[in-house]
């Protein structure tokens, strides 16, 4: 429930946004058909030059739709996937192509960023910019800053970000990240996928297997007003029970390598495939684009808000009947229920067309030679415990949404505030993230990632990288709260700077569940 809040954002929102736009955005796939992948980019001797621009529709249907739109010989297509090596360079020139001319959307009552990268002026409705959510590079202008990037209608913008040379291979994502506004443009389909390419050097288990991009969205019929929504899979509509479904090609007893996104707004995700009603063993070979230490077997993965997950699907023999489901997932008495939802039908054929296979094996490329390997023997220079709280409004549910520093005042983000955590290059950091709120947290910070040592004070049995994690929700007095200990690693100089943590329900963020922290060089 957060009806107060979304009430004042309403007000807040209604004073000029033009609903009579021209459409933008390219149509979106039909229900019951084939996915297909979003079209990929590749670099080109080290080098990915694209253009995206950001447009904006409202469908026969009145859902908004946002969209990242890509000029190609033979039309425009809508978020391409992004595929880099390690030591390759981004050249990516974002173009805001909303509305142009009528960004007489006030600033609102939402606070105003200091932007002094791209544009300048008031953060608003229509302008945007973009996050490389997961990627380890600079928090600086031209690469991952989201704190002062501001680029507005009619305005382009050139990111130009070194990714680096022991960058894990895995699935990133880019998506906008203006503070107040982040939901309204990834809640219409804003968002696309990052490869960074070499899985196969660290996890040989994938060479050869047909690799699929599933990227799972949300869209609220209206933005600013939470549910009912439904999610998309590759922008096709899913979740109808016995109903029209995306259809996912496999051949019988095939094995496939999917990496999943989860770019919803406040979904969380466990995830199944089910072959006549029961789950299946996956293989799990990385979790935000990390590579797991050693390869498991579950049947179900939890990805929650801004997570995702790659890992191998073997199509049954066939005849039988196999899905692609989401369980339900409670988050607690003041969070949004998530029910469960079929994705995707796996239709089995042996014509199934094949998405892109990688050839066998190339060298290997040992774990340890990826960047933050070895974080577990690292002795920490500083421990810190932080934690998310709500303040509540009567009965209206949540109106705040906190995350805070130990001994520190609770407050909502500013963008002129100081850093709520100052520390400096080459400091390993125990932070413990606590949830004191009656609804569960996503804890993301930009940058880096951490490794999860501990849940609820015992060892995490699997210790992997991430850089998004859920916090459950506090089950009420005589119980304690929920926690997660992770290991930050700032001993990269390119982690020097002014960034931000914060709750990745995208609302939550927006309403200031968000800090920052500056690494001193
Ligand atoms: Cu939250």
């Amino acid at each position: 429930m957060r009806s107060v809040a979304r009430i004042l954002l309403v007000i807040a929102a209604n004073g000029g946004i033009c609903l009579t736009l021209a459409a933008q955005c390219p149509p979106r796939p039909n229900p019951d058909t084939v996915v297909q992948d979003a079209p990929s980019i590749y670099s080109q001797n080290g080098v990915l030059q694209a253009e995206l621009g950001l447009g904006h529709s409202v469908d026969s249907n009145g859902y908004t739709h946002y969209c990242y739109t890509y000029k190609t010989p033979t039309g425009v297509v809508e978020a391409p996937t992004l595929r880099l090596n390690p030591g390759d360079h981004l050249l990516l020139r974002v173009k805001d192509n909303i509305n142009p001319g009528s960004e007489s959307v006030s600033a609102m009552d939402m606070p105003m960023p200091v932007s002094t990268c791209g544009d300048g002026g008031k953060a608003t409705l229509n302008s945007t910019n973009m996050h490389f959510h997961g990627l380890n590079v600079p928090p600086t202008c031209h690469q991952d800053d989201v704190l002062t990037t501001l680029i507005q209608p009619g305005g382009d913008f050139q990111f130009n970000i070194q990714i680096p040379a022991n960058e894990p291979p895995g699935l990133y994502w880019y998506h906008p990240h203006v503070h107040g506004f982040t939901e309204f443009q990834v809640n219409g389909g804003a968002a696309g996928a990052i490869v960074i390419e070499g899985m196969d050097k660290v996890r040989p288990e994938v060479a050869g297997l047909t690799e699929r991009v599933f990227t799972i969205r949300q869209q609220f019929l209206v933005p600013w007003v939470p549910g009912p929504y439904e999610l998309t899979f590759n922008f096709q509509q899913a979740g109808i029970v016995q109903g029209p479904s995306p259809i996912i090609n496999m051949k019988p007893g095939e094995k496939q390598f999917w990496r999943v996104l989860n770019a919803t707004l406040q979904d969380f995700l466990p995830l199944q495939v089910w072959v006549n009603d029961v789950p299946q063993p996956m293989e799990v070979v990385a979790l935000d684009g990390y590579p797991v230490a050693k390869p498991r077997t579950q049947t179900t993965i939890l990805v929650p808000p801004a997570g995702r997950a790659e890992f191998i699907v073997q199509a049954p023999p066939a005849g039988t009947d196999a899905y692609f489901y989401t369980l339900n997932y409670t988050t607690g008495p003041t969070g949004n229920a998530d029910t469960i939802e079929p994705l995707a039908k796996i239709q089995l054929s042996n014509n199934a067309i094949l998405a892109v296979s990688k050839p066998a094996s190339s060298p290997q490329i040992s774990m340890d030679k990826l960047k933050f390997s070895g974080l577990q023997n690292q002795a920490p220079t500083a421990e810190r415990k932080l934690f998310f709280s709500e303040e509540f409004g009567g009965t209206n549910g949540p109106i705040q949404f906190y995350i805070t520093v130990d001994g520190q005042k609770q407050k909502v983000f500013q963008p002129n505030e100081d850093p709520a955590i100052t520390t400096h290059v080459g400091a390993v950091e125990d932070w413990t993230i606590e949830n004191r709120a009656l609804e569960t947290h996503v804890f993301h910070i930009h940058q880096i990632h951490f490794q999860v040592l501990e849940i609820d004070g015992k060892p995490a049995p699997n210790q992997d990288l991430r850089d998004t994690i859920e916090i459950p929700y506090w089950e009420g007095n005589g119980h304690p709260y929920h926690n997660v200990k992770v290991r930050m690693d700032f001993r990269d100089p390119s982690t020097a700077g002014t960034f931000v943590f914060h709750c990745h329900i995208l609302l939550h963020e927006d309403l200031g569940m968000m800090h920052k922290i500056l690494v001193k060089q």
